[in-house]
């Protein structure tokens, strides 16, 4: 079986420090928890940043002063921008990190509720000027599904030249609003992409760990991080992104599953080589 992708979540736009007080704001603080995560195994950092006091952003300066500082001590990891932002960012606010020609980036697939009166507004428009962007910049687009006809989206888009194959997706499961964070739909979603494309599972709070398990043994690949779950275990709150992380290649290792270094994970991916 492939070697297992981590991919760390580090801070997304939602999650506060009173949800946990190590969820990263600074430019300081990213660069820890990224550090805390690249050394516990993961290979690639899905990024979101903030304003020192925790305002979601996607400022493209911002964006680089970080990603530079993580790759002044990582220099091998993949940085994965966000280009979903936060809830009501116009599109060229959130495409602003792509200017930067990262290796990936993510393209979310479809519009849904996202808590209270929230929209997280994805029409196919917007899906189809986002995957403009990352072709002209020669971006591997992260497919961000909520739920199953966001890949049906992707498949259709692909087929009028607007995301490449071999696609790879990320299930995000368990949001309110999206598919749920259950082994049956985990099921569903895996058996609707094609058989040349990769994906990875990024399950939602208390989904996280069990999701992450059905990926190792199905031989996809894992997302976990701030973003999406906060906590170790119930009732214990995680100290870093570092410990999410070694939870998995806890798991990876009882379940016999090798984890990939950014180096395989950019083979694995079809990314050129640093
Ligand atoms: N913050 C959410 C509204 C992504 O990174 O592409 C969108 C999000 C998806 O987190
Ligand atoms: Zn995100």
């Amino acid at each position: 079986m492939e070697k297992l992708i981590i991919t760390a979540a580090i801070c997304g736009a939602e999650v506060t420090k009173e949800h946990n007080p190590a969820v990263p704001y600074t430019v300081e603080e990213c660069v820890r928890e990224a550090g805390s995560a690249i050394d516990a195994g993961a290979a690639i950092i899905h990024l979101h940043v903030r304003e020192d006091d925790g305002t979601p952003t996607q400022d493209k300066n911002r964006f680089k002063l970080v990603m530079d500082a993580i790759h002044a001590k990582y220099p091998d990891v993949i940085i994965q921008p966000s280009t979903g932002g936060a809830v009501g960012m116009s599109n060229d606010e959130r495409l602003q990190p792509t200017e930067l020609k990262p290796e990936m980036a993510t393209l979310d697939c479809g519009t849904l509720n996202f808590g209270g009166d929230e929209i997280f507004e994805n029409t196919e428009n917007t899906i189809k000027y986002f995957g403009e962007k990352m072709i002209e910049r020669d971006i591997k687009p992260e497919l961000e599904v909520f739920d199953k006809s966001m890949i049906d989206m992707a498949l259709r888009l692909g087929k009028k030249g607007y995301i490449k194959s071999p696609m790879h997706f990320d299930f995000v499961m368990g949001v309110n609003g999206g598919i749920s964070g259950t082994l049956r739909d985990f099921v569903f979603l895996r058996g609707s992409i094609p058989a040349d494309a990769t994906y990875t599972v990024a399950g939602v709070g208390r989904f996280e760990f069990p999701l992450a398990a059905a990926a190792i043994i199905d031989g996809g690949h894992v997302r976990v991080g701030f973003e999406d779950n906060t906590m170790l275990a119930k009732g214990v709150p995680a100290k870093s992104n570092g410990e999410l992380v070694e939870k998995v290649v806890r798991l990876a290792n009882e379940l016999g599953r090798e984890i990939a270094s950014p180096a395989e994970a950019r083979q694995i991916l079809g990314l050129k080589q640093k």
